[in-house]
């Protein structure tokens, strides 16, 4: 057992080479010929090997660090003598061969070798390409030939989320196709931790005290993958306002009366949706929904609004049809009837399909603001909250109005940002001023 230096050999023409990777920490065991290290000049990529088998003690290098002939890599408690490398022995130039056919770097091979052509970064995906797995991060520690790393880099697959089954755990080109194989399956079914995202870790939370694991209801599975669904694909953007409704409520409260005898009950709600439905007319592309090729808008000429509503199993989207066609008693004897049916769970396909537009009210429970997530395929959504009485400045004193918070959560993609504000503001103008809705 001695302690040694271990050094950048004789490398070729390069001065100044990039440490593009680290791959070995004090208190790892390597064999000879183990790679300690790649490099990545403007021609090639290289992995340094080990001139011994023992302990590494010291790492001297850090990504980013250049290095030249002779400089110190690391050192190591070696377990037995082993011959300096040739100082003038040059690495062979493997860089003209595709990564694909180029062999597997043999254990036993002496020198280190340039792999291959510089690989060319990978490129950042595009905003709905899913990601394999992760870019590879630097320092992770992972064995793999220069052509296996290149096959790696080139498919943006990290080596380290790789287990290698070749000599010495080695990770083999079939290892990486197989590590993709099981994302892309994972996406398909749309799997958590698929599509490229790295999962939550797994606790064993008992060890910090009793837990009880319950069960998730039907509903709650299947809105929580539908809203991991829309909330990963959607570039949401959330717009927030308050709007004043005083003269809305007023009217409201002259209609109890009638919608008592009605046996109906007449809330804020009825009056958003109304309003809504009004304001969609005007901007037909919040009733729409992106083609799935993501080349088209598909616009809808009816206006079906989805209310969520909270049942004791969670939470469910039913449907109002044609809202831009009934009157505010019309919607309130339907939106009681669906929201009863929802808490009992009588619901059917019919009433939770063909919605072109979103509306979930926390109104009635509390709040001041929250962030909805659009529905999808559709575009937007508007969250509303408890309405308030707040004292507004109106150009000469405080007046106490009653002001409701609003937010609305839409499809980057297909609604920009100043569509977004015009459409809040004439949803808003609309809700304190009802008589827009004639114009
Ligand atoms: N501001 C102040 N008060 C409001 C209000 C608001 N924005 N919205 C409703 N209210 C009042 C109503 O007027 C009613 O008061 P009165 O009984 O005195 O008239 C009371 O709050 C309860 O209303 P409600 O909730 O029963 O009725 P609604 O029409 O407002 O809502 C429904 C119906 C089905 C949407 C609602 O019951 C519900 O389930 N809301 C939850 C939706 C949800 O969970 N969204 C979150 C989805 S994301 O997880």
């Amino acid at each position: 057992m001695a302690t040694k230096s271990i050094t950048l050999p004789d490398i070729g023409n390069y001065d100044n080479t990039p440490v593009i990777e680290v791959l070995v920490s004090p208190g790892d065991r390597v064999e000879k010929e183990d790679s300690l290290i790649t490099l990545e000049s403007d021609k090639a990529t290289m992995e340094i090997p080990s001139p011994y088998t023992g302990e590494i003690k010291k790492v001297l290098v850090k990504v980013d660090d250049t290095l030249n002939q002779g400089d110190l890599i690391a050192e190591i408690e070696a377990e037995e003598e082993a011959e300096e490398p040739a100082a003038e022995e040059k690495p062979q130039e493997a860089a003209e061969k595709p990564a694909e056919e180029q062999p597997a770097a043999k254990a036993e091979e002496p020198a280190p070798a340039p792999a291959a052509e510089k690989a060319p970064e990978p490129a950042a995906p595009a905003a709905d390409t899913p990601t394999p797995v992760n870019r590879q991060s630097a320092g992770a520690k992972s064995h793999a030939s220069p052509s296996v790393r290149l096959f790696a880099r080139k498919l943006g697959v990290d080596l380290a989320n790789v287990t290698g089954t070749g000599p010495k755990g080695r990770i083999l080109q079939e290892d990486v196709e197989g590590a993709i194989k099981k994302v892309m399956e994972g996406a398909a079914q749309g799997a958590v931790g698929g599509a490229g995202i790295p999962p939550l870790p797994e606790i064993d939370f008992s060890q910090f005290g009793e837990i009880e694991e319950k069960p998730l209801s039907r509903i709650k599975k299947l809105s929580g993958k539908h809203l991991s669904t829309a909330w990963l694909n959607i570039p949401h953007v959330t717009q927030f306002d308050e709007t004043d409704i005083t003269e809305l409520e007023a009217f409201r409260k002259s209609l109890k009366p009638r919608a008592e005898k009605a046996g109906i009950k007449m809330t804020p709600l009825v009056f958003i949706l109304k309003a809504l439905a009004h304001v969609l007319r005007e901007f037909p592309n919040m009733n729409a929904s992106l083609a799935p090729d993501g080349e088209n808008l598909i616009v809808k000429k009816y206006i079906n609004l989805g209310v969520a509503v909270d049942t004791p199993n969670g939470l469910v989207v039913p449907v109002v049809r044609d809202v831009d066609q009934k009157g505010v008693f019309e919607l309130s004897e339907e939106l009681m009837d669906i929201s009863a049916r929802a808490r009992d769970g009588k619901l059917t396909g019919a009433d939770l399909s063909g919605g072109t537009f979103s509306v979930s009210s926390l109104g009635g429970i509390g709040g001041t603001q929250f962030t909805p997530i659009v529905n999808g395929p559709e575009v937007g959504i508007l969250g509303v909250s408890k309405a308030s009485m707040q004292p507004v400045w109106n150009g000469s004193e405080f007046e106490p109005r009653l002001m409701l918070p609003l937010a609305l959560s839409y499809d980057h993609r297909v609604i920009d940002g100043a569509e977004g504000a015009r459409f809040m503001t004439t949803l808003s103008r609309t809700l304190t001023d009802l008589r827009e809705l004639m114009l």
